[in-house]
């Protein structure tokens, strides 16, 4: 009799449809699922972060088991647990004697390079299936970028909707507009506050996994106090029916928009599920086209959210694949400054970063505005190295895993790649985040006042990359104009930028060694 086919499902590949137990007998299969030292600590991940996956996990084993199939799963405190997923791999296969492995391919470079040893490590046939359920493959994002000059979201965006037939009439795009960004950047209105999200009470499951968590990564980063996240498929279809009955209408509108203490706004907090697998990312994008032509939602906010998903999300998958390992090391400006502490400790007067910390670290979520125009910019303004600013987004957001948080981070907003993926950088001063939120009101400093005592440190920030990168910076025709206001400037004017600039990094304390890793020895 040949052996089962083992079937390992990692934490992120939580769908019922997924490739790999596709088409397999349930008496002739092991599902394998592995809770794993290596995973939950190569960072110190946020402790929602691994509580949410592990919850996820056996709430989706539980599923599989009641719908007939052999699950095999290692929980992390098993005593013979061997800490990693080749380790675990290993110990399934003396366990079971499979004829054959079938595993989809993992979401990160770290994982997938591990996994592409399998063949010569086991004595089975090993098949390592395509994850079908991004609109794109790796292969189609190579094809698509092979020979262009430039590759820019928006082109392979249009690409995929076309694919896709979504938001399109008669093959052109609905009301012929592919982008309408240009109404999506109103700021907070005053007294601004969108329904609130459904949370889920964490059950039995849950309770148990944050008493592990508590337990073994009680040292981590950020509370477990407001855990609240959808943990199963139909919790999760929940928050998307909420969301697209009461927030999807004003998401375009409001999407670049802060409110301090308002940590949802329009958003729709589905990327946890999302990525999880939990959520089918095209079938989000047909249920907002569907509002859109039922007359419930504008064509903005549907738009908009069609192009975070099927634009942004495969964009970044797509780009991600195409330049690692390199875009792990890539530092195009030469940032050397690490990471401040007050990162990890929310310990600041800026209140706008102070704000995005502390939802940071209550929810294991920002939205996107806060991690790129707030977060972001003051670490490419700084020039905080890459590497340390990567390893943070990893930490500490609930949805982060590299294949997302790498491109958005290094490429995004630190232009670490050279402007691969964005063709200038975002740096921008205090004004755009006035203009923005409602922060400022609440700051000891002023984002009218350039420089010196009370200026907001994004003014004379902005003024310093600029100036400390003006050999790379001035060619590109989207920044270049702006030397034109700086040599405008009087030299005493400029100084004092300079100065009131040193003077905010000077005074930046560097994160302790252990936050984001377990320090040597
Ligand atoms: P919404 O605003 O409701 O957007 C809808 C969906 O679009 C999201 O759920 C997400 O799936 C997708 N999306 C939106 N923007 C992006 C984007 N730039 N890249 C990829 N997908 C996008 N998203 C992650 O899922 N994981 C990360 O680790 C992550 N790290 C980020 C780091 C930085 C520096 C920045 C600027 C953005 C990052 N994002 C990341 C993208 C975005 O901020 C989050 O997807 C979003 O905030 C999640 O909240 P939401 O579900 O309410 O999103
Ligand atoms: C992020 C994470 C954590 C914390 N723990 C596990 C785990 O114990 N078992 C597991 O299967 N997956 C975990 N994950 C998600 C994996 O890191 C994710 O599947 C890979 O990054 C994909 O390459
Ligand atoms: Fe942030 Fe500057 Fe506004 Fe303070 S003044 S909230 S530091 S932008």
């Amino acid at each position: 009799m040949p052996g089962p086919v083992l079937i390992p499902i990692l934490g992120d590949q939580l769908t019922r449809t997924l490739a790999s137990p596709r088409g397999q007998t349930k008496d002739n299969s092991v599902i394998l699922m592995m809770e794993v030292w290596d995973e939950a600590t190569y960072v110190r991940h946020h402790k929602q972060k691994i509580a949410l996956i592990f919850s996820a996990m056996r709430h989706f084993a539980a599923e599989l088991r009641d719908a007939g199939w052999r699950v095999d799963y290692v929980e992390l405190d098993d005593p013979e647990n061997a800490g990693s997923f080749t380790g675990e791999v290993a110990r399934a296969v003396e366990r079971h004697d499979p004829e054959k492995i079938r595993v989809v391919e993992a979401g990160e470079w770290r994982v997938q390079a591990a996994m592409d040893e399998w063949p010569d490590k086991f004595p089975c046939e090993v098949e390592i299936l395509p994850d079908d359920r991004f609109s794109a493959s790796k292969a189609d994002f190579a094809d698509w970028a092979e020979g262009r000059k430039q590759l820019r979201m928006e082109y392979f965006y249009r690409d995929l909707r076309e694919r896709a037939d979504l938001l399109m009439d008669g093959g052109k795009p609905v009301d012929g507009q592919w982008n309408l960004d240009a109404d999506n950047r109103k700021p907070p209105k005053e007294g601004m506050s969108a329904p609130p999200r459904p949370l889920f009470e964490p059950d039995e499951i849950t309770r148990d996994v944050i008493e592990l968590v508590e337990d073994r990564f009680g040292d981590h980063f950020g509370s477990l106090d407001k855990f609240n996240w959808p943990v199963t498929r139909d919790e999760a279809e929940m928050a998307a029916d909420a969301f697209f009955a009461e927030r999807l209408e004003k998401f375009g509108p409001y999407q670049d928009a802060m409110v301090a203490g308002q940590d949802q706004l329009y958003h729709s907090m589905l990327s946890t599920s999302i990525n999880l697998g939990l959520l089918d990312p095209l079938d989000l994008c047909q249920r907002a086209e569907q509002s859109y032509r039922d007359g419930k939602a504008p064509l903005n906010s549907v738009e908009g959210f069609v192009r975070q998903i099927i634009g942004w999300r495969e964009y970044v998958r797509g780009f991600y694949w195409h330049h690692m390992p390199g875009l792990a090391e890539a530092n195009e400006l030469g940032a050397e400054r690490p990471l401040p502490e007050f990162y990890w400790t929310g310990e600041t007067d800026m209140a706008c970063l102070a704000d995005c910390i502390r939802s940071t670290r209550e929810n294991a979520h920002a939205h996107h505005i806060q991690r790129l125009m707030v977060l972001g910019n003051f670490c490419l303004l700084a020039g905080i190295d890459p590497r340390q600013v990567a390893e943070w987004y990893l930490v500490v957001y609930a949805d982060a895993y590299e294949w997302v948080e790498l491109p958005n981070v290094a490429a995004m907003i630190l232009y670490a790649d050279g402007g691969k993926l964005a063709s200038k950088p975002y740096a921008a001063s205090g004004n755009y985040i006035n203009k923005m939120s409602d922060y400022c009101s609440g700051c000891t400093y002023s984002p009218s006042k350039k420089s010196g005592e009370g200026a907001c440190p994004f003014n004379p920030l902005y003024w310093h990359i600029m100036d400390r990168h003006r050999g790379k910076l001035e060619s590109n025709p989207r920044i270049g104009r702006i030397y034109a206001t700086w040599d405008r400037m009087d030299a005493d004017k400029r100084q004092a930028y300079l100065d009131s600039a040193e003077e905010v990094l000077d005074a930046l304390e560097p994160a302790r060694a252990g936050w984001a890793r377990k320090p040597e020895g």
